[in-house]
């Protein structure tokens, strides 16, 4: 059987206690891999390379690390097809998506930062009156921690590792237990641009005992998380005695404000996709859907019509436009919500079931479900499912609306769908959320501010915040 190994020091390695992890292929149900359950031990032998990389990288020449970056972005293109395929297989998600979206774009995350970091200016201030010059210095922090989830697994993992090496920084990192293959196989990729010896190493492992030391290490002065609110939390109140910087970015539950005098057609294709892509497990899907009442019964119709179009099937058939649910566990949390769907006062107008796909009998399959609900504060319409699930309900006024669309713990994303632009801007303006996106989903612009408010967590990545975060300001005030 295929054993993952953790990249530390720029070298594959087995787990010092030789304990590993099953890695299941979702789309069969089977035991495919073994990743390591790394220890305490492993961890510290990651910080320490980490550390030993460290003064070297943070003074190497500006052009030198952006060069290694932009290298790396290019061999993931180079790779883009075993990268694929490994990401499909590991986590479910149609071959189709990994190939357009998930492994494009954790190329162009080390692109991206690779040329942002030469653009990255510091601030200075002329003190008036004083005889006096104040500038500031960026410093990169030292080793940082980079925490990701399974949902987009290289996507994500990078959006983090990218900025955090451009900065200067030496980084460990944990993708998640649950989708390991494509960070395992980033260790080659980034031996392979030159990236020094132990300036990335990738630990592998649960949560609560690899990520748990990491969270843990007093040396590592930030972190950067993607994943879920209560984890979020718990990080957060380990990290605060230490004072580390943290960056969260956790779960959502985004409204979808449709207005009827949106652009129909394009509201409801890219509607169909916010709603189902990748499963239904990303972060930014909206999975709460309201209807200005006047086109309610129109919008139902056809949507459900779309969503029946949908190809559920084995991840690596091009066809496939809905593939496996990550995992088994994760498969029985999103259907609990359907089942009880009817307690919580909702109707299920379409879906609602597992699916056997032929030749794939044990793999995680789950039918694209929309649920009629009638009070937005039932349990469907206020906790993250994070599957192919949305709740649908109609609504009459634009305030209404508004306050459907707040009336939640969360604040990720919020799409709005209408040509008014006065009530486009108020909404925008009002809604609580970190990201609007209006008459469009999940159109990304990589160097704008990205992450929540409210339980979908604190700080933003992306662009110059995110080299903000892994850097450290340091004033510096000459007096002449
Ligand atoms: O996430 P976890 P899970 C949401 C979604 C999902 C729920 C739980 O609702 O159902 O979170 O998913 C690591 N110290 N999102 O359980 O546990 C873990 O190993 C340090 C939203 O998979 O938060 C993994 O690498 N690290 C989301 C990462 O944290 C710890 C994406 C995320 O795992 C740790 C995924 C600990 N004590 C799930 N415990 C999004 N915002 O996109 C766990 N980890």
């Amino acid at each position: 059987m295929k054993k993952i190994e953790n990249y530390i020091n720029g070298e594959y390695s087995t787990p010092i206690e030789n304990r590993w992890i099953d890695n299941y292929n979702p789309s069969t149900g089977e035991i495919y891999s073994l990743l390591p359950n790394s220890s305490v031990t492993d961890v510290q032998m990651a910080y320490e390379a980490a550390k030993t990389a460290f003064p070297s990288w943070s003074t190497t020449s500006l052009q030198h690390r952006s060069d290694i970056l932009a290298k790396i972005a290019s061999l993931i293109i180079e790779n883009l097809e075993l990268l694929a395929n490994a990401e499909a297989i590991d986590n479910g998600k149609p071959l189709s998506l990994a190939t357009s979206v998930d492994i494009p774009r954790a190329s162009s995350n080390f692109d991206f930062f690779a040329h942002a970091i030469t653009q990255f200016a510091s601030e200075a201030h002329e003190s008036m009156g004083q005889n006096a010059i104040n500038f500031t210095l960026r410093n990169p922090i030292g080793v940082v921690g980079c925490i990701s989830p399974w949902n987009l697994p290289l996507y994500l993992f990078t959006w983090k590792i990218a900025p955090a090496l451009a900065a200067g920084n030496t980084v460990v990192a944990k993708p998640s237990e649950i989708t390991p293959m494509t960070a395992y196989l980033l260790g080659d990729i980034c031996t392979k641009a030159g990236l020094p010896k132990g300036v990335l190493n990738i630990v592998h492992g649960l949560g609560n005992t690899t990520g748990q030391a990491i969270i843990e290490h007093p040396d590592i002065k930030a972190i950067s998380f993607t994943g879920g609110t209560a984890t979020g939390a718990h990080i957060a109140k380990t990290a605060a005695p230490m004072f580390k910087k943290l960056s969260l970015e956790l779960g959502g539950k985004n409204p979808n404000l449709i207005f009827a005098d949106c652009d129909y057609e394009k509201m409801l294709t890219t509607t169909l996709r916010s709603s189902f892509a990748n499963q239904g497990q990303i972060c930014l899907c909206g999975s709460r859907i309201f209807i200005e009442r006047t086109i309610y019964d129109q919008f139902k119709k056809d949507f459900i019509k779309k969503t029946k179009a949908l190809k559920i099937g084995e991840p690596l058939n091009k066809e496939t436009n809905i593939g496996a649910l990550v995992s088994k566990s994760h498969l029985e949390k999103v259907k609990s919500y359907i089942d009880i769907a009817e307690q919580e006062g909702g109707t299920i107008l379409y879906g609602g079931d597992y699916i056997t796909v032929k030749g794939y009998e044990n793999g995680y399959y789950l039918q694209p479900t929309i649920i009629e609900v009638t009070d937005s504060n039932c349990r469907l319409t206020q906790e993250e499912i994070f599957g192919p699930v949305v709740t649908i309900m109609p609504f009459d006024t634009d305030d209404q609306a508004l306050s459907l669309a707040n009336n939640v713990r969360y604040g990720l994303s919020a799409t709005i769908w209408t040509n008014n632009l006065n009530r486009s801007m108020y909404l925008a303006k009002h809604i609580q959320a970190g990201i609007i996106w209006i008459n469009t989903w999940m159109m990304r612009d990589l160097r704008t501010p990205f992450g929540g408010v409210k339980d979908s967590g604190i700080g933003r990545e992306g662009g110059f915040e995110a080299l903000r975060f892994f850097t450290e300001p340091k004033n510096v005030c000459i007096h002449y």
